[in-house]
């Protein structure tokens, strides 16, 4: 069974539930790991007033025993501490849709007779428990050497250009710079722009979007499959990165940058390293060739629009009226960016682990240990070339 999650919960609702199945038996896991996820998503500079109400915490209902998964459906519940401000109180018509959220088009579509009924599922409030599953996938990576983490590279005006790493392990340097710095870029200076950037923003009575980059160390080649087109890693990846609140675009490396320059510049020239090993002289490719994982570090840029919700109104029709009317402000973020990384890590973890459950086959972390052991990597010996002469031989008759 293919590992699948799904989430349910509104935004101003009692709680946000998730259930993770398919994940296998044996990997230790306690709400503290989880929640640590959960606060980074909850931190940033240009977050909104909600995150001072909220604490989120997960609670682990199933598939959980002693400390270990047992193969079961993991079910998640994180309470919405901020549904008691809203439970009595009367709800105020909203009739008039923001450009930019679901709010026009849910109505559409579901034939809602107040937006709110759109906006309270269409919230990013959501990724709560895109979060805490993406925190249970890092985990069982976390137990095969493979790391998933993020950082930004633009916000507003300020695009940061990281050099390319001459080592994997550099990233773990930019890691860690990234989580201190309060708007998660690892370069200083770009950092204290970036803040000053959001400010100004914010004092503008405007929102800001941004680049995201998210990086996985320690991925075996192998995983995805050139063969068919819902099984290519790269496909996946940006499926679910794209299907983010506020992701319009998902790139693997700088592929848009790259789309224009010559192929000799762009594809990753193949070494022999020390003891046979292919070795790669870049890694401009991202991690991916074929739909399948190279070995290199896997590398997904995700652009996320500006927060729709704006101070300065914008135009738009009330549809109770039919006039034309600027938009209401509803509480908000100013700038999500931030607090997007650990939900890009998520998508990237669930997608990862979802390619190697596929590849060992996942009912328990002590039977995928072996098998990930003896997996063929990008040695000379691991793809041994019979180099004769041969034949189609199609058993194909044509009239
Ligand atoms: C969010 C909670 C929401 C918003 C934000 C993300 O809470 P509230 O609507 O009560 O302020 O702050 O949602 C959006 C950005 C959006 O567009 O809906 C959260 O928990 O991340």
């Amino acid at each position: 069974m293919p590992l699948r999650f799904l989430t349910a919960g509104e935004s101003h609702g009692p709680l946000l539930t998730g259930m993770l199945d398919g994940f296998p038996a044996g990997v230790p896991l306690g709400a503290t790991d989880i929640d640590i996820d959960l606060a980074r998503r909850q931190q940033g500079y240009g977050r909104g007033g909600r995150m001072s109400i909220e604490k989120d915490s997960v609670n682990i209902a199933s598939g959980v025993v002693a400390g270990k998964t047992t193969g079961a459906p993991i079910a998640l519940l994180v309470e919405n501490r901020d549904y008691k401000n809203w439970a009595e109180k009367d709800i105020e018509p909203m009739t008039i849709p923001r450009p930019g959220h679901a709010d026009l088009t849910g109505a559409i579509k579901y034939g809602y007779r107040d937006l709110r009924l759109a906006l309270e599922r269409a919230s990013a409030r959501e990724t709560t428990m895109r979060v805490a599953v993406g925190a249970i996938c890092k985990r069982l990576l976390g137990e095969l050497g493979i790391r998933v983490q993020g950082y930004v590279t633009a916000i507003g005006e300020v695009d940061v250009r990281l050099p390319d790493p001459t080592h994997p392990s550099e990233y773990l340097a930019r890691f860690e710079a990234a989580e201190a710095s309060d708007v998660r870029c690892p370069d200083v200076a770009a950092s204290e722009k970036i803040h000053e950037t959001i400010r100004a923003a914010i004092q503008a009575k405007d929102t800001l979007g941004g680049i995201i980059e998210v990086v996985a160390l320690g991925v075996p080649p192998g995983l995805g499959s050139h063969v068919q087109w819902d099984r290519k890693l790269d496909g996946q990846l940006i499926g679910a990165v794209g299907s983010i609140q506020a992701v319009k675009g998902v790139e693997i490396g700088r592929a848009f940058e790259q789309s224009l320059w010559r192929g000799t510049q762009v594809h990753d020239e193949i070494v022999l390293g020390e003891n046979g090993t292919l070795r790669r002289s870049s890694n401009r490719a991202g991690g991916l060739e074929g739909g399948i994982s190279t070995g290199e570090p896997i590398i997904i840029r995700a652009a996320l629009k500006p927060i729709a919700t704006t101070l300065t109104p914008l135009k738009s029709v009330d549809l109770a009226t039919g006039e034309a009317q600027p938009t209401h402000y509803e509480r908000s973020d100013f700038c999500a960016i931030p607090r997007g990384v650990p939900i890009v890590e998520a998508m990237v973890a669930y997608v990862l682990a979802a390619a190697l459950i596929e590849k060992l086959g996942g009912d328990s972390l002590e039977e995928m240990r072996p098998r990930f052991a003896a997996l063929r990597t990008s040695r000379l010996t691991d793809v041994p070339m019979d180099n004769v002469q041969w034949r189609f031989n199609y058993d194909y008759q044509k009239d």
